[in-house]
């Protein structure tokens, strides 16, 4: 484990989830083209991957049949998909309003407000005709597909990340409590991340004592990349993020720096790594890389 090269791994393992995602995501041609256009910029102008990637090393930690990654990729794919669409929502006016994403101007400020709306709503369904699609079952039962389905739907949409950001924008401002900060994070962020964790993990065909497993394990992972990303906000800058640095303290959100000063939220982001590995304690050195993208999520620096 010690030995294990993470960068390589997620330089690797991104330019293959790239490469399938050109595969696999709509040709910008014919009458669509403009609208899938502004799609694919969005898609393809950076990002580091961070769910696709977990969705197959959950995969790679449960199975061991050789083709499980490339039997995997369009569920990582879609989540990438609906990813990218909770992004383009979030930077536009009426949310967060922010001109720079993933190192390049937004979706809105590249093709306009109503453009950028409609790339995240094809971009969101999209994903769910690349899971769903017969062309691209690769294998995967027709339940373990259903379950994925299920599992992702629910993740992102009102019971986690729709949700939380609804929770979210109405806190603005506001003073919340500590426990309801973190219900925000447990649903705007950790619930696409926990299910890109399980939508692998159901995949690669986990029992149901591997899949509360790899739920502890998302969940914690979920809650260090808050952490972090809350940390980053405070003590990174624009040019490193690809983001506005800083916009947390702008907009008066609550975070964990704001609750518990950067020290202590360092520790804390630690704590939930801690807590992340030991829910894999019951995984042999098939579960290292995701170990290892566990202590990337808190070594991150952006
Ligand atoms: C608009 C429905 C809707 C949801 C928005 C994702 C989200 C919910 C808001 C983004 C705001 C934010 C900073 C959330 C914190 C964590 C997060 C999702 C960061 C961005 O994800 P990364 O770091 O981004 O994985 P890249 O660009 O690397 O893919």
């Amino acid at each position: 484990m010690d030995t294990f090269d993470i960068k390589k791994f997620l330089r690797e393992k991104q330019e293959i989830v790239v490469q399938a995602l050109d595969e696999l995501m709509l040709p910008a041609k014919g009458v669509f083209a403009d609208h899938i256009t502004a799609m694919r910029y969005s898609l393809f102008v950076g990002g580091k991957r961070v769910r696709p990637i977990l969705c197959l090393a959950a995969g790679s930690a449960i199975s061991s049949d050789p083709e499980i990654e490339f039997r995997l990729l369009p569920v990582a794919c879609a989540l990438e998909c609906i990813h990218t669409y909770s992004l383009i929502h979030d930077d536009l006016p009426a949310m967060d309003d922010d001109d720079l994403r993933r190192g390049s101007p937004t979706c809105h400020k590249k093709f306009g407000e109503a453009e950028a709306i409609l790339a995240g709503d094809g971009l969101l369904t999209y994903a769910f005709d690349l899971l769903s699609d017969p062309r691209h079952e690769r294998g995967l039962s027709g339940q373990a597909r259903l379950a994925i389905i299920q599992a992702i739907a629910r993740a992102a949409g009102s019971p986690g990340m729709v949700g939380g950001q609804a929770l979210d924008m109405a806190a603005e401002g506001k003073q919340i409590e500590f426990d309801h900060l973190r219900a925000i994070h447990r649903s705007k962020t950790g619930a696409l991340i926990t299910a890109s964790v399980l939508a692998g993990a159901i995949g690669g065909g986990a029992g149901t004592d591997q899949l509360a497993d790899m739920r502890r394990f998302g969940d914690s992972i979920g809650l260090a990349f808050q952490i972090v990303d809350d940390l980053l906000d405070v003590i990174s800058t624009t040019e490193e993020l690809g983001k506005t640095a800083g916009s947390d303290a702008a907009q008066n959100k609550a975070t964990y720096p704001a609750f518990f000063g950067v020290d202590r939220t360092r520790e804390l982001a630690e704590e939930a790594v801690s807590q992340s590995l030991a829910a894999l304690e019951r995984f042999d050195e098939r579960a290292d890389p995701l170990r290892a993208l566990a202590r990337y999520i808190v070594d991150r620096t952006k």
